[in-house]
């Protein structure tokens, strides 16, 4: 399996986060990236390409003109605005529902509108990065459209609680909406995006909810006891023209293989019935049991069935990194997902 990947991650680093009342180091790390890439070369996944560079366009059929024009400014609104401050933008006043109006001028305005939670820091590289990551997700498609059985987007940071105008979980452009959504331009009629990070992927359900063309699928933690704590119930199954093409899987803390691997056998079933043109794989490895922000129990050998059992559909797929965040482990169970792929493939 091909995989894309680019250095440009890297610029992304040394931001930090509100967890639980406290500011500390972003778990989202460049050196999450460095322990896949050892597993990769260790396992022989050695076909290792960088991406194409892009114009605006894939980002702007999915994210709003006034977002991006954010997400490229943002670090730079602050430098100004706030010269003594650390180099780390994090917004602190949140606009919610109440502001009809354009965000107002100061840069604390633009992070209340556009970003949902106090886990995206902006630094100077942060833009760059996020440019980068889709880059990587879209030429990563542009292998499986090539034939292709599937290919591996190796990016940071990841993507999928990121909306059409709204930041928030490490995530600031939706990597696999981008390329899912390139992929139904270019033609594809159906395309699946399975979502086994542990948390919901709000975002990417957000972008395509009213919508039949994709059929999104998501096995995370219940929101009841689990971030992002406001989407991801069984309840939301799809919005007009989309109803009955969003399927949400919640999972109670704790949960470990047998149970896990049922609700991925519905997810499977539900995809199979659809049959998609491609599958797309929001891969996050946070579900397994030593991750340190999360609570299912899934062990290293449970990623080697998830690779196996998507393989099954026998759908050209695309895998996308999203989170993980066990950084000795995320190598070995990113790769055990994808050779439990390749062997079954
Ligand atoms: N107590 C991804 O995995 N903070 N994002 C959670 C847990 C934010 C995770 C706090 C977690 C975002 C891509
Ligand atoms: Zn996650």
């Amino acid at each position: 399996m091909k995989v894309v990947y680019s250095d440009d991650h890297r610029l992304h680093a040394g931001g930090r986060e509100l967890l639980n009342g406290e500011l500390v180091p972003l778990f989202e790390t460049p050196d999450r990236l460095d322990r896949i890439l050892e597993q990769l070369i260790a396992r022989g996944f050695d076909e290792r390409l960088a991406p194409e560079s892009h114009d605006l366009t894939p980002i702007l059929r999915v994210h709003d003109p006034d977002y991006v024009a954010f997400l490229r400014e943002a670090h730079a609104l602050w430098r100004a605005e706030e010269p003594s401050a650390p180099d780390c933008a994090l917004p602190f006043a949140f606009a919610q529902g109440a502001a009809p109006r354009a965000p107002g001028r100061s840069v604390h305005a633009k992070l209340g509108r556009y970003c949902f939670d106090l886990s995206v820091p902006f630094v100077v590289g942060t833009w760059q990065a996020a440019k980068s990551a889709c880059d990587v997700a879209l030429t990563a498609l542009a292998l499986v459209k090539s034939g292709e059985r599937a290919a591996f987007a190796l990016c940071r940071p990841p993507g999928h609680h990121a909306g059409r105008a709204l930041a928030g979980g490490y995530c600031y452009l939706n990597n696999a909406a981008v390329a899912a959504q390139a992929a139904l331009d270019a033609g594809a009629a159906r395309v699946a995006l399975l979502d086994v990070d542990y948390h919901h992927g709000n975002g990417s359900q957000a972008i395509f909810y009213d919508r039949a063309e994709l059929l999104f699928v998501s096995l995370h933690g219940h929101p009841d006891q689990e971030y992002p704590y406001f989407s991801g119930f069984a309840e939301e199954a799809g919005g007009g023209p989309g109803e009955g093409f969003t399927l949400n899987l919640p999972l109670p803390w704790g949960t470990a293989w047998p149970d896990y691997a049922d609700a991925l056998e519905r997810g499977l079933a539900r995809i199979r019935d659809y049959g998609p043109d491609l599958l797309l794989v929001s891969l996050g490895v946070d579900s397994f049991k030593d991750d340190p922000i999360s609570h299912f129990r899934l062990e290293h050998d449970d990623f080697r069935r998830i690779g196996a059992a998507v393989a099954e559909l026998g759908r050209p797929t695309l895998f996308v990194m999203e989170g993980g965040y066990a950084v000795a482990d995320i190598g070995v169970n990113v790769v055990n997902c994808l050779s439990g792929f390749a062997e079954d493939a």
